[in-house]
């Protein structure tokens, strides 16, 4: 079987080679997602995450099956802080923001159950997973390096938030010459508004950061490889 593929996208159907091919699943992690964390404690509607977490794990389980290269990323801090911006620490005048005591531990500090992924998504053994202290997940971490390493062209991107960390993360991608496809049903926002426009942005401009496709046609293009 060849591991070459076309698979339909906008604004154009994108060729890719499975063995060059990462997914990358950014931030599904339970401070974001769950009701009762981080997220919905600053008032934000979790749902409109939690709709992204079924056409994860049928990615996930598709690239599995068919040896697709998986990392995952979580965004979070050590627990003394000292790799977060103060810049970070402050913005917002949080009552309980980053380092602070939250419904599942301290907030977004790594080692605490709010900063591990959602159990739906639990990475395997042999699935890396980046600890990022930004937004972009090529920021202080080795995702590049294990990319190339890996002969890593394309990357297939799923998860939280569309205009935060995948927008930031697809455009550090971009620089470095990866051609990136975004799964819609698998990025979600709270802002309902974000989402759409954030859909937008990447297949602009014949693709100014990259490809929009969808789960399903993703899993019916590498099933047959
Ligand atoms: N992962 C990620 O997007 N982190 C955020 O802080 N997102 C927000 O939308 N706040």
């Amino acid at each position: 079987m060849s591991p070459l593929t076309i698979i339909e996208a906008n604004p154009y159907p994108l060729s890719l080679n499975t063995k060059s091919t990462t997914l990358l699943l950014i931030d599904m992690q339970r401070d974001f997602l769950e009701p009762g964390g981080f997220g919905e404690t600053l008032g934000n509607d979790v749902s409109l995450l939690r709709r992204t977490i079924e056409p994860c794990q049928n990615i996930l389980k598709a690239a599995r099956n068919v040896g697709l290269s998986v990392i995952h990323t979580r965004e979070g801090h050590r627990p003394d802080l000292t790799d977060a911006p103060p810049s970070k620490l402050t913005r917002g005048k949080l009552e309980t923001g980053i380092g602070d005591d939250g419904p599942m531990g301290r907030i977004l500090i790594r080692g605490e159950i709010g900063h591990d992924i959602i159990p739906e998504l639990t990475p395997n053994l042999n699935e890396p997973i980046i600890d990022k202290p930004g937004k972009g997940a090529f920021y202080e971490t080795d995702l590049h390096l294990i990319l190339q390493n890996r002969g890593i062209k394309t990357l297939i991107v799923c998860g939280i938030t569309t205009e935060v960390c995948v927008h930031t993360t697809v455009r550090e991608a971009n620089d470095r010459g990866y051609e990136c496809l975004i799964l819609e049903d698998c990025v979600g926002s709270y802002f309902p508004e974000f989402q759409r426009v954030g859909i937008e942005m990447i297949k602009a401009q014949g693709g100014i950061f990259g490809w929009v496709s969808d789960s399903s046609s993703v899993i019916s293009a590498i099933s047959t490889c």
